[in-house]
């Protein structure tokens, strides 16, 4: 490891002892994985040290003494005790206590990085830099950063403590100065706080970039999308569903002139099927509490706890959220994007629709167990609400055409069938219709569209998932963050070293080695991941199994692959292993909604399942690279799910790539939303998860620290035994360098600045301290003489 043995060589102890920290599970330079200054030391030159409770948490103590290798340690609890000197982590001096960027601190390892966050978190200070990179750390209450005033300081540039509205202005700023189009790109857990951080940014373009009216538009675009696209689930009470790009365009005046949002990979299970204790879409709720008493008589709306597919969670309201006021601030927010009184309407009968659809029951009807939708109160309404004959629906729901040979035949479904076909549909109607919606709002945003400014476009995605148990969805959101860490590993490696060019260095460029295997394993034609699911999907005899076994088969000798037992397969993130169970993988990849289900919603009278109609008919005469599926007898291609994904994140790649990107990692500090708990173990994971810890010390590798000249000068200078202060800042840093032994591996004079390679500058400032503090003896020692 080159680094730690060059901190140990500069500080010439000759009792240092390197440890092996617990190996952050990170694909970056494979033949150098460690992390940071996890050097430990026999303790006789520093004060503090960091020790590690049986718990994994860590605690800094008192060194009292230190004999080779053991070191006797105090602990805050006044706790005496004897620690291996080689399990000890160096700690900062005080004086970095709460230093705004990781990049500062002496002594980068994890329990410093730990408690840096910590303290500043434990101010209300929730963000910090990493370098590059802003970490925001989820308060789980309102603080006191926001609203015009902020907003009008960091504008004006009066405060530069790290914060969204810095790094958005940063944006803004370099969007005018180099005229390159600009990215926010917002990541972390589930409940991190990529939303609120998304919309935190949006208020301060719309601050900066206002006046046309249309940034009102833009913001109002939040609480419709978070009505039909978020959820209550058991991690977050507003949790996202789908990610989103929003494009915010502005003017060669630098107003924003229009924007486009992009949305990916809508959880469309949800609409029929969600967890105990989650709920699903906020719509829905928000509907059935808060329509008025017109349209609930037009739509036979009934509370949400007679609403089937609303039942199964047992779950029907959030804590502090009256479902009806925000019914209201959606339909006012439809308003502002001009989506039309009569176009409010069908959007809410296409809800109640789907509603009623999940309270369709069936009944036997003959000894094969084949089944017929009854005519109840939910067929009578789903008909109505979508404009079809009752007998046609359902004909839809209990029977499928079949051509076999020459003939058309009827086949008639079982319960099971019956059941996935209604479901299927209501599936297909929510998010076709959040699609539309989607569409409609950018129509109306897109009044500038045409004029030649510049954008900032603000990326909201789902970030890295491991549970007990991963499915389908986590395999797509984890392929989308493997190709975001590729984007984040390029682009911070090749900023590095653009500074270093620039001051002229001597730099030998590093070649790093990226994650590029694992998206291979994902993206490989014809043996990859995505290829064998897609081929797989498309054999009519294709199952979990032959999938799971096809894999097995092809990619064991992948390095980031291994089978598992059961029908399931492990793939090495660069976040960690993923055991994925393929149990569903080919049915949610082919998404299939029959041919029936299709011509049913294109004959009916209502305007919206017209257009839903069209436009999966449209997809599917128009396949981009999808497998071929037989629909109903009728030979259609039908782009698979994971092809249209893959399809959309290499699209949105190539606008970033663009675009010059700035980073926002968000840290959920404890796992139950409840402010001021700081869990270490939860934030460690977290940082090592979204590439934090990786980012510092990438940047370790090279020269982190950088001081002027003129900087260095006058902060060491009067270390010096010989006087050389008429001499030139230059000529000053050098003989610093000199008396203090620096070693010229250590450091690199540029044309402007000084750079040095991590804990150099600690040693010169204890020095420093050391020195100062003997004068203020000496003086106050003179005084008392004096005196
Ligand atoms: V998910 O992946 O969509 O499930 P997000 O988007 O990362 O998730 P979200 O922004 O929804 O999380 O934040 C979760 C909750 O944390 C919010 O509803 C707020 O209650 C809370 N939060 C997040 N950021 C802030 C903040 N800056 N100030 C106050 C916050 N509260
Ligand atoms: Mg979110």
């Amino acid at each position: 490891n080159t680094i730690s043995t060059e901190d140990r060589q500069s500080r010439g102890d000759e009792d240092l002892d390197s440890v092996t920290p617990p190996l952050p599970s990170i694909s970056l330079f494979r033949t150098e994985r460690r992390w940071g200054d996890t050097t430990s030391y026999a303790g006789k030159k520093k004060l503090q040290s960091w020790f590690q409770l049986p718990n994994g948490n860590w605690e800094l103590g008192k060194i009292l003494s230190a004999s080779g290798t053991e070191t006797v340690i105090s602990l805050p609890n006044e706790k005496v005790l004897k620690a291996k000197t080689e399990d000890l982590v160096p700690a900062n001096p005080d004086i970095l206590d709460g230093v705004d960027d990781l990049m500062q601190l002496s002594y980068l390892n994890e329990p410093s990085v730990l408690y840096n966050l910590q303290y500043r978190y434990n101010q209300d200070m929730i963000y910090t830099k990493a370098g590059p990179v802003l970490v925001a750390i989820n308060p789980f209450k309102k603080v006191s950063l926001y609203g015009n005033e902020y907003i009008e300081a960091y504008k004006r540039k009066a405060v530069e403590s790290p914060h969204v509205y810095a790094i958005t202005d940063t944006a803004i700023r370099e969007m005018v100065r180099d005229e390159v189009n600009q990215s926010i790109i917002i990541s972390g857990e589930s409940g991190a706080g990529k939303t609120e951080t998304a919309k935190i940014a949006m208020q301060y373009l719309a601050a900066l970039g206002g006046g046309s009216g249309i940034e009102h538009e833009i913001l109002k675009t939040n609480p419709i999308l978070e009505a039909f696209g978020n959820a209550k689930t058991l991690r977050n009470d507003n949790s996202s569903r789908f990610g989103k790009l929003i494009e915010i365009h502005f003017s060669e005046t630098g107003k924003i002139s229009g924007a486009n949002i992009q949305t990916f990979l809508l959880e469309k299970s949800r609409v029929v099927q969600c967890t105990e204790g989650e709920r699903s879409y906020h719509i829905f709720y928000q509907l059935c509490a808060g329509a008025p008493p017109a349209l609930r008589d037009m739509l036979n709306l009934k509370s949400a706890d007679e609403y089937k597919y609303l039942q199964q969670s047992n779950c029907y309201s959030i804590t502090g959220v009256n479902d009806a006021e925000e019914f209201r601030v959606v339909k006012e927010a439809l308003d502002v994007v001009h989506i039309n009184e009569e176009d409010q309407e069908s959007v809410f009968a296409m809800l109640a629709a789907v509603l009623w659809l999940g309270n369709i029951s069936f009944t036997v009807i003959d000894n094969e167990n084949h089944v017929e939708a009854m005519a109840d109160e939910g067929l009578f309404n789903a008909a109505k609400l979508v404009g079809c004959s009752l007998e046609e629906l359902q004909l839809a729901l209990s029977t499928r055409k079949m051509r076999v040979g020459n003939d058309n035949i009827v086949q008639k479904l079982t319960l099971s069938q019956a059941v996935d076909t209604r479901d299927a549909l209501a599936k297909s109607i929510y998010a076709c219709l959040f699609e539309w919606l989607v569409e409609q709002i950018n129509k109306s945003l897109a009044v500038g569209k045409r004029c030649t400014g510049r954008s900032i476009s603000i990326l909201d995605i789902y970030g890295f998932e491991s549970f007990d148990r991963n499915s389908f969805e986590q395999f797509c959101i984890n392929y989308a963050n493997e190709r975001l860490q590729q984007h984040f590993n390029r682009h911070l490696f090749k900023l590095e070293q653009e500074e270093y060019i620039q001051d002229g260095i001597d730099w030998t460029k590093v070649e790093f080695e990226d994650n590029q295997h694992c998206l291979s394993l994902f993206e490989k034609r014809p043996l990859g991941l995505l290829s064998l699911l897609d081929e797989e999907s498309t054999f009519p005899n294709g199952s979990d199994l032959t999938f799971a076994n096809k894999l097995k088969q092809h990619l064991s000798s992948n390095s980031c692959f291994r089978g598992e037992r059961d029908k399931a397969f492990t793939v090495s993130h660069y976040a960690g292993e993923v055991t994925y169970n393929t149990t569903g993988f080919l049915e949610k990849n082919r998404d299939l909604l029959h041919l029936d289900s299709i011509q049913l919603l294109s004959s009916c009278s209502c305007h919206l399942p017209q257009i839903f109609a069209s436009n999966m008919l449209n997809q599917s005469e128009k396949p981009l690279v999808g497998p071929l599926y037989k629909l109903g007898g009728v030979d259609s291609q039908k782009l698979s799910v994971a092809t249209k994904f893959k399809g959309q994140l290499f699209l949105l790649m190539k606008r970033l790539e663009n675009t010059t990107p700035h980073f926002i990692r968000c840290i959920k500090p404890n796992n139950i939303q409840s402010p001021g708990l700081y869990e270490q173990g939860l934030v460690l994971q977290q940082l090592r998860c979204c590439g934090v810890l990786e980012v510092v010390r990438i940047s370790r590798s090279g020269f982190p620290t950088r001081m002027s000249h003129q900087k260095f000068a006058r902060r060491y200078g009067f270390l010096l035994l010989e006087n050389v202060a008429s001499q030139d800042p230059l000529s000053v840093s050098v003989a610093i360098l000199n008396q203090f032994n620096i070693l010229p591996e250590m450091y690199q004079v540029g044309y402007t600045k000084l750079f040095f390679r991590t804990g150099q500058i600690g040693v010169l400032e204890d020095t420093r301290n050391r020195t100062l503090h003997g004068i203020l003896r000496v003086q106050s020692c003179f005084r008392g003489h004096q005196a």
